[in-house]
């Protein structure tokens, strides 16, 4: 009994310590949604769980080792132990109880994070070998206009109806925690409530590829009353009428997701970026230099391959030959050249 006494006080020292350790280890980044509260609160509960069963564990193995270690001139067998029914139902019956407890916390939890909610905002989410497409709807419910970064207005329910265009992507924010499968041909929900202002990033979580690990897109979170009036005026520029080829080549470019790799702003993406692209001497990985002309703007987007700019990898889709039309190959080398 007094073996137990004080293995059980030991326990309860290890498991405090242990949960304090873990609480404050910082495992996740700040937490950013509303949905990420509810999965927060799930790990803590966990942690305190692993935090006493790791303690009950290694106190009772370690305290037997050094209690119970034969001692100089024990030379006989240990005690023979066979069966004891009652510890065995309860050694049975408590994890039982524990595991059913925390089954139906995990399904109560992701019911809460998956229950469709009032004035959801409804946005497209397009994965595609290597980046992200955020489709935003218009008022007759069609897509007006499409962004390579994905705007939130803060506290308001989000509905990401998510997909793919080649294989399966997984859309992961780590701040909202959350976390939804692009499935080519199918759409799947996930529903953010963001709570705080500011940019995160949004990540692919599922191996994909050679650009893997550059599938990044900006999520930004702002004042519901900015996300307004940025809305407004991305609606109303996709809506002006614009016989312009520029203009046209400017949307071509969101339609296929190229600005989910390449900047206008002179940024580094996962490709070039196209500010002041036209009339450049281009280095390329093969040590050739090229100025940078109409025919190799054709040439980089309908054979990627053949032209690798030096220091980027060969990651850009070459598939657009079957899917860009003259008029919008023609439009993107016109939108191109304009940005000077
Ligand atoms: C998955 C990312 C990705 C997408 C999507 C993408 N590109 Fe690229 N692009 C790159 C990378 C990386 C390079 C540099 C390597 C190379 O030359 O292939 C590049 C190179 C280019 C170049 C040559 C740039 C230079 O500095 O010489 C042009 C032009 C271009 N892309 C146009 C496009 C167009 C137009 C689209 C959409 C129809 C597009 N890209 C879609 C990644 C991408
Ligand atoms: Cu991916």
């Amino acid at each position: 009994m007094r073996h137990i006494l004080t293995a059980a006080v030991l326990v309860v020292i290890v498991t405090v310590i242990v949960a304090f350790i873990l609480i404050n280890a910082n495992l996740l980044p700040t937490v950013a949604s509303q949905e990420g509260m509810i999965i927060d609160n799930l790990l803590t509960l966990h942690l305190l769980v692993i935090a006493f069963l790791f303690a009950l564990i290694v106190v009772f193995m370690t305290y037997s080792i050094v209690v119970f270690r034969r001692k100089p001139g024990e030379e006989g067998d240990g005690k023979y132990i066979h069966g004891n029914t009652k510890l065995e139902i309860v050694w049975t019956l408590l994890p039982l109880a524990t595991v059913l407890y925390f089954a139906s916390l995990g399904a109560s939890s992701l019911y809460e994070i998956t229950k469709p909610l009032d004035n959801e905002l409804k946005i497209g989410v397009v994965g595609f070998q290597w980046a992200w497409r955020f489709d935003y709807y218009g008022p007759d419910g069609k897509v007006a206009f499409s962004s390579n970064e994905l705007y939130l207005p803060k506290d308001r329910p989000v509905r990401l109806d998510i997909t793919s265009t080649d294989v399966i992507h997984s859309f992961w924010v780590p701040e909202f925690r959350v976390k939804q499968d692009a499935v080519p041909g199918q759409r799947h929900p996930l529903r953010i409530t963001p709570t705080q202002l500011g940019e995160f990033k949004v990540r692919c979580a599922e191996i994909c590829g050679r650009g893997h690990a550059v599938m990044y897109a900006t999520a930004r979170v702002l004042e519901p009353s900015e996300f307004q009036s940025w809305y407004e005026q991305q609606l109303a520029s996709s809506q002006e009428e614009g016989g312009d080829i520029v203009a046209m080549g400017a949307k071509v470019a969101q339609k296929y997701g190229c600005i989910g790799c390449h900047s206008t702003d002179g940024s580094p993406m996962a490709g070039p970026t196209w500010k002041g692209l036209f009339g450049k001497e281009e280095t390329l990985a093969d040590g050739r230099t090229i100025t940078v002309d109409e025919e190799y703007i054709r040439r980089s987007i309908l054979d990627p391959g053949a032209d690798i700019v030096k220091g980027f990898a060969n990651i850009m889709p070459n598939t657009y030959k079957d899917q860009i039309s003259d008029e919008e190959l023609e439009a993107l080398i016109a939108y191109i050249k304009s940005l000077k």
